[in-house]
């Protein structure tokens, strides 16, 4: 029954990536389930899907009606509007503590290194260290690097641990907008604060005006954006290195049948760093000729994969949605993960080939799955390990192998203080700088496109074709996330998909020899995208806020909290943000008009919701049209 189940998926109808495609079709004929199968049997809530039903106490758990809205309160007298905008408010909170716990794991790495009781990694950007550290009026001149580093530990702990004043990096976002946050009373104090005080005010009997949750709502998710996630990726860069442009390769095809294959998913890039040292360590390759494999092939999936490949150029296998997939190919010789985004089921499918599954961080174990500790202190026991184990595997290999032989190259590493050079110096320098382009209209604006893939739609369509259908349009897209690997896949991260952008955005990518989409990193570096409009509105022309900008944000495949908190942090900031698949709130309430048209009123952005990728593109080049409209360009 089981296996009839499965041959009723037709791997074509969920994916258009080829390689998944292949690999789930196999996955029938072994009667192996993965989570498109799960998705197809499972009908989503429809109740919960909107949003309109609660838990939070045990009056409830109250049901009310998505379709007719306010013919129900909860028991408690909830209304729908107290209903959806709790919810809301607290899948903002479980995103931001994501993305802060992030930070702050990549903080005290930070401090150990800097104390000097970490040796296994080292600051490598200095001069990124000097100028953050300017920026957040710490003293640079005439100073040891050591001690500018122990006063930037001590203020970008404050991004945590603060109970009154401003989150350190709130500085670095254009005046009018920080005037507008503080006239609102959403600017941070700490993530800490933050995300305690939205959780008690979303519990039972608390909060109960949607105008006031608000506030606290964007209050936390503001404090992921220019908090956890900018302290995450700039710690990132000081000890990793700043990205720069990198040519890699994408897809299963990475998985070499005759060398021993380790994958690392999830999102802290430590763990990678210290494979790549374990994968290169002579002893072990050794061992791994000994055992009759040609050597180790280290890929990356999801983020931690994005996090290496930016920097080091390490291969990446694919995005959320491949990542059981890819263990069907049974030439998986080890997986270790970290933190968010790993699926539960990959235990299961990593038993059925062999597949050696671990978790390595305290904060995410799996029932049934070998736990390895990943210690900083000493990293390479965990990673040498997970080395020798993958060793073991592949000298005992019994599953027939199968690795679909595509690969697709792109260009990855667009850090912000590239893009910045890349376009000029400054943003309104002499050599083909951005604003000036947008200005004179050969590019129409900018386009962050990011995020998750989900099975709720098909796989990597609706990220591919909402960005032809922009760069068409002559608007330049950003990417972070699991959407970036999808548009490599496309072949659109190359600088000869140029061709497919419409002539002005074709002109400047040829003149500077860049791709038409540019790939910025894992999904904290969204907060990349922060520091990048900026930079666009400090360098003039484009309006005196981040609201004024003709820019626009999507999320068209997300499906995680993490995605919500950052959407909302973008609407907050000033940027219009649309997302598919579904929205958690329904049609025609007050928390929806709330969210889709007056935070705009505000000097914010707004959310909108479409599912299908060319509506999408046509509300976003809408809105930019608008923008560019009011900054008085095309005139
Ligand atoms: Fe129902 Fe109110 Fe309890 Fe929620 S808080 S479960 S709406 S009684
Ligand atoms: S991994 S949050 S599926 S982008 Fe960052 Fe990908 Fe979304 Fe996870």
């Amino acid at each position: 029954d089981k296996l009839q189940d499965l041959n009723s998926l037709n791997p074509a109808d969920v994916t258009i990536c080829e390689t998944t495609q292949k690999m789930l079709a196999k996955a029938h004929r072994d009667g192996v389930e993965t989570a498109f199968d799960r998705a197809a049997n499972m009908k989503a809530c429809p109740i919960g899907e909107k949003s309109a039903c609660c838990k939070h106490c045990a009056m409830g758990p109250c049901r009310l009606n998505a379709k007719d809205p306010y013919s129900k309160v909860g028991v408690c007298g909830a209304t729908i509007d107290t209903i959806q905008s709790r919810n809301f408010a607290r899948m903002v909170a479980s995103g931001t503590a994501s993305h802060t716990d992030h930070g702050m794991e990549m903080l005290n790495l930070f401090k150990g290194v800097v104390s000097g009781h970490i040796k296994d990694y080292e600051i490598s950007d200095t001069e990124k260290l000097i100028q953050v550290a300017g920026e957040l009026g710490i003293a640079t001149e005439d100073r040891e690097v050591l001690d500018i580093a122990r006063d930037l530990c001590a203020e970008m702990e404050k991004t945590y641990t603060q109970i009154e004043g401003e989150l350190p990096f709130i500085k670095r976002a254009p005046k009018k907008t920080q005037e507008m946050w503080r006239e609102a009373g959403v600017v941070p104090r700490g993530a800490m604060r933050e995300i305690m005080e939205i959780t008690t005010r979303t519990h039972m009997g608390m909060d109960q005006d949607h105008t006031n949750l608000i506030k606290q709502i964007n209050r936390t998710a503001l404090a992921d954006g220019w908090g956890g996630s900018m302290v995450a990726t700039e710690i990132g860069d000081m000890l990793f290195g700043t990205p720069y442009p990198v040519v890699g390769e994408v897809n299963m095809g990475v998985l070499k049948e005759d060398e021993v294959n380790i994958i690392i998913h999830g999102h802290e890039p430590n763990l990678f760093d210290s494979m790549l040292a374990s994968v290169n360590d002579p002893e072990l390759i050794a061992k791994a000729q000994a055992s009759g494999a040609k050597g180790i092939n280290l890929v990356g999936m999801c983020c931690s994969g994005l996090e290496m490949l930016s920097r080091r150029g390490v291969p990446h296998a694919g995005n959320f949605m491949s990542t059981e997939a890819i263990l069907v190919t049974g030439a998986v010789d080890a997986m270790a993960v970290d933190v968010q985004c790993i699926k539960q089921g990959l235990a299961k499918v990593a038993d059925c080939y062999g597949t050696k599954l671990f978790t390595t961080n305290p904060r995410a174990h799996i029932e049934g799955v070998p736990h390895i500790e990943f210690e900083e202190d000493y990293p390479r026991e965990c990673t040498d390990t997970v080395v020798e184990m993958a060793i073991k595997r592949y000298a005992g290999r019994t599953a027939p192998i199968d690795i679909p032989k595509r690969k697709d190259k792109g260009v990855f590493g667009f850090s912000h203080e590239y893009i910045n050079y890349m376009l000029g110096g400054t943003f309104r320098g002499s050599y083909t700088p951005l604003n000036d382009n947008i200005i004179n209209g050969r590019i129409r604006g900018v386009a962050g496109v990011v995020g998750c893939t989900n099975p709720r739609v098909k796989q990597d369509y609706v990220h591919v074709e909402l960005v032809k259908e922009l760069i068409k349009n002559d608007i330049l897209v950003v990417q972070t996330g699991c959407s970036q690997i999808s548009l490599a896949k496309a072949g659109l991260l190359t600088p000869e998909a140029a061709h497919l952008a419409g002539p002005g955005l074709a002109e400047v990518c040829e003149t500077v020899g860049m791709p038409p989409v540019l790939g910025l990193g894992a999904c904290v570096d969204n907060s990349r995208i922060l520091t990048a409009v900026c930079n666009m509105v400090a360098a003039g022309g484009l309006g005196d806020s981040i609201a004024d900008l003709p820019v626009a944000g999507a999320a068209p495949e997300w499906m995680s909290e993490k995605a919500i908190a950052i959407g909302q942090y973008f609407v907050a900031s000033g940027v219009y943000t649309i997302f598919g698949v579904t929205f958690p709130i329904v049609e025609q309430t007050k928390f929806y008009k709330l969210m889709f048209e007056d935070l705009e009123k505000q000097g914010m952005g707004k959310w909108d919701f479409a599912v299908d990728p060319h509506d999408m593109a046509a509300k976003m080049i809408a809105h930019i049209e608008k923008k560019r409209a009011a900054l008085g360009l095309d005139k």
